[in-house]
């Protein structure tokens, strides 16, 4: 498996890993470590270089923005890719869009009809201007590509977006949401059927590991009235747990729910006479 060798996706992809139960020995980071306790070789690489790796077979998977893949895909797309987008992974999220600076009064993909956009993404801009029928000169410019209007490089910019506050610090406005990413994990068009069943057993323990992460575990006090309007807020995995406590007439209720709705599930059972409530963090769900 090929990731990120450092980066803003390393340390998800090295605790993803971590969390299914697949140690890397990060100290002695070399080009390629062992895992002791699964049969699996973590190739540390920059992050342009693992879908071509992937697409190769020299790695068999590999964790990487979509962006890349899109970017090293030949019409700019993942789905054109010959890789296969094997699982979302819900980290490193982020969006390539259109940027120009905040006094330009840009009204849609047309503005930018004769313009030079500079970015480090010349395929997915290049597909991007195809499907709106605009034509512009595309400057490729490998880092600091939000310098590039004030440097007097382009008139607009087209790069990678997460809070938006780099454009903000460059004077820039964001104005296209073109491409919406984030990290996945990525496997080549075909592998023997060994190595099939272990990218499964990997499957199996991230789709695990994604569902524990969304969700948490509520343990609290309950008067015996509350129970039935309890188990209609808490509808868990099959029904809440109940047992009774030494104080008579209350009793424990210990249920799981989504993360989302932890807060007003809180509120509904205050309301309903709960006290005491723990929340705490799963650490696996296995089906
Ligand atoms: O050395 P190597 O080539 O491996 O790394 P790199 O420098 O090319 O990539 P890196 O580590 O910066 O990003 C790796 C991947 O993380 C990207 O391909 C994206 O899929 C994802 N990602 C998520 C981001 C960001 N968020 C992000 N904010 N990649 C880059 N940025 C940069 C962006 O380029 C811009 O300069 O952060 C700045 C914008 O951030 P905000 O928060 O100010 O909007
Ligand atoms: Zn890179």
């Amino acid at each position: 498996m090929a990731i990120q060798a450092k980066g803003r996706l390393n340390e998800d992809s090295v605790a993803l890993l971590r969390d299914i139960g697949i140690r890397i020995d990060d100290s002695k980071r070399k080009f390629l470590a062992q895992a002791p306790d699964f049969p699996l070789e973590v190739l540390y690489l920059r992050d342009d270089d693992i879908p071509q790796v992937v697409a190769a077979g020299t790695a068999d998977l590999g964790i990487v923005g979509l962006n890349e893949v899109a970017e090293h895909s030949p019409d700019g797309t993942p789905e054109g890719s010959s890789l296969q987008i094997v699982r979302q992974l819900g980290f490193g999220e982020c969006r390539l869009s259109l940027a120009v600076p905040k006094s330009e009064d840009c009204d849609g993909p047309a503005w930018f009809s004769g313009k030079r956009i500079a970015t480090s993404y010349p395929n997915i801009l290049r597909r991007y201007l195809a499907d709106h029928q605009v034509e512009a000169i595309i400057e490729v410019i490998a880092g600091s590509v939000e310098v590039a209007p004030a440097a007097g490089i382009a008139d607009a910019i087209f790069d990678i977006v997460s809070s938006g506050g780099t454009l903000i610090s460059n004077g820039l406005k964001e104005v296209e949401r073109v491409f919406p990413s984030e990290a996945v994990l990525i496997a080549g068009a075909s592998m023997t059927a060994e190595k099939q069943s272990l990218l499964n057993e990997i499957l199996f323990r991230i789709d695990s590991a994604v569902v524990s992460s969304k969700k948490k575990y509520l343990v609290m006090n309950l008067p015996e009235s509350a129970i039935d309007e309890a188990v209609v807020i808490l509808p868990a995995m099959r029904s809440p747990t109940i047992m009774p406590l030494a104080a008579k007439g209350w009793y424990a209720m210990h249920a799981v729910i989504e993360e989302s709705l932890l807060w007003q599930k809180v509120r509904q059972l205050k309301a309903i006479g709960a006290e005491g409530i723990l929340v705490l963090s799963i650490d696996k769900i296995i089906p």
